[in-house]
């Protein structure tokens, strides 16, 4: 998965993609990838003790170039438009912190602002592209009736009535074919995003009134959006594991800001994790909610798709209460499962092939 950083200059988009690439900000990247912590895979590594554990893992995207111009719009430039094409979700950083010494692009701190901005921003970014692809399909379809013209014209004429009634493409559900008709163009509005507001650690006790607000004011981002302390982690991951969770508990601060990016990440994506385990490595794959054994199969490997018998399930819950895939096999909670079995969070998978 590829979650790209956006939002408005000086948001605390760089602050936080250091804090989750553990970059102490003397280098200069903005693509990293972060392992994605997971609990259950850490306990099932003690307990197979393999020579290797591998997590899921979690490509970040720091993306710049979100700049005011003069006129008060937002330019929005091609090479922004080429890096968050290739993201599975944007992460819009959208700044409540203050801070005297850092200026703030529109002149003053408000996060409603900044949300309905580039929300606005995107929304006619996309409209603009929409009218002048109608406008070509229109003229070729005169000269030539191609089938995948013919086929993107009324999805087309469906995105323009959406964004003229001021709403985003990320809740229209396309097909498979569609989906793969329209994978060439630049939408920004029909990326998922989620929404991270980024406060000051003076702020903390503001923070859970100011969420409802925004989510009052953002229906549709409502699900999505999540409060952080970027400056504040980011000290945190200068330290050491040991002083950091003191200060975090001292702030009451349950959860670090990546694990409420992946826990929102993967719910807005509709993803689950299931384990491989043995000698050699303990691992984490991530599937889409309702992928088959087969499908998830393939995830490991084409070969396993392609040559699938059987699974071999027990859920990571059974195994810990019974300890073995002996128990497991005795209390009657391990199964071979055919190639259309359900995949569910937390399965312990072996994949039979031949
Ligand atoms: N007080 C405070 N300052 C922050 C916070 N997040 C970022 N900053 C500061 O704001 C400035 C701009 O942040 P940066 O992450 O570079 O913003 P970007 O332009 O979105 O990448 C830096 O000087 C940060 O130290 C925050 O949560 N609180
Ligand atoms: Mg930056």
């Amino acid at each position: 998965m590829q979650i790209g950083l956006i939002g408005l200059q000086n948001s605390g988009k760089t602050t936080l993609y250091n804090t989750l690439s553990g970059n102490d900000g003397s280098q200069n990247s903005s693509q990293t990838i972060v392992r994605v912590p997971d609990k259950r895979l850490d306990e099932l590594t003690k307990l197979f003790n393999p020579k290797k554990q591998v997590n899921a893992i979690l490509e970040v995207i720091d993306i710049p170039g979100l700049q005011v111009s003069d006129n008060g719009k937002v330019k929005i430039t091609s090479d922004f438009l080429t890096k968050v094409k290739n993201n599975d979700l944007l992460l819009h950083i959208v700044r409540d912190f203050t801070n005297e010494s850092v200026p703030h692009p529109e002149g003053k701190v408000n996060s409603i602002n900044d949300i309905s901005f580039i929300d606005t921003e995107f929304l006619l970014t996309d409209l603009g592209f929409v009218e002048s692809r109608l406008e070509k399909l229109e003229k070729e379809l005169q000269k030539n009736k191609l089938d995948k013209l013919v086929r993107e014209k009324p999805l087309f004429e469906r995105f323009k009535e959406i964004l003229e009634n001021e709403k985003p493409l990320r809740d229209l559900v396309l097909d498979e074919a569609e989906e793969k008709l329209i994978s060439g163009y630049q939408l920004l509005t029909i990326k998922p995003m989620i929404i991270g507001v980024n406060f000051s650690d003076d702020a903390k006790d503001e923070i859970d009134s100011k969420i409802t607000k925004i989510r009052e004011n953002f229906p549709y981002h409502s699900e999505n959006t999540i409060a952080f302390m970027a400056q504040f982690e980011y000290e945190l991951s200068q330290l050491s594991d040991e002083d950091s969770s003191v200060f975090m508990e001292d702030m009451g601060i349950k959860e670090s800001a990546l694990s409420r990016i992946l826990e929102s990440s993967y719910k807005l994506l509709g993803l689950q994790s299931f384990f491989t385990v043995g000698e050699d490595e303990c691992r984490a794959w991530t599937i889409k909610k309702g992928y088959t054994a087969q499908q998830s199969a393939g995830v490991i490997h084409s070969d396993f798709f392609n040559k699938f018998i059987r699974a071999e399930v027990v859920h990571y819950d059974d195994y810990m209460k019974y300890g073995s895939f002996a128990k497991c096999k005795e209390a009657g909670v391990w199964r071979l499962e055919g190639k259309e079995y359900i995949v569910k969070d937390g399965d312990i998978l072996n994949i039979r092939h031949s």
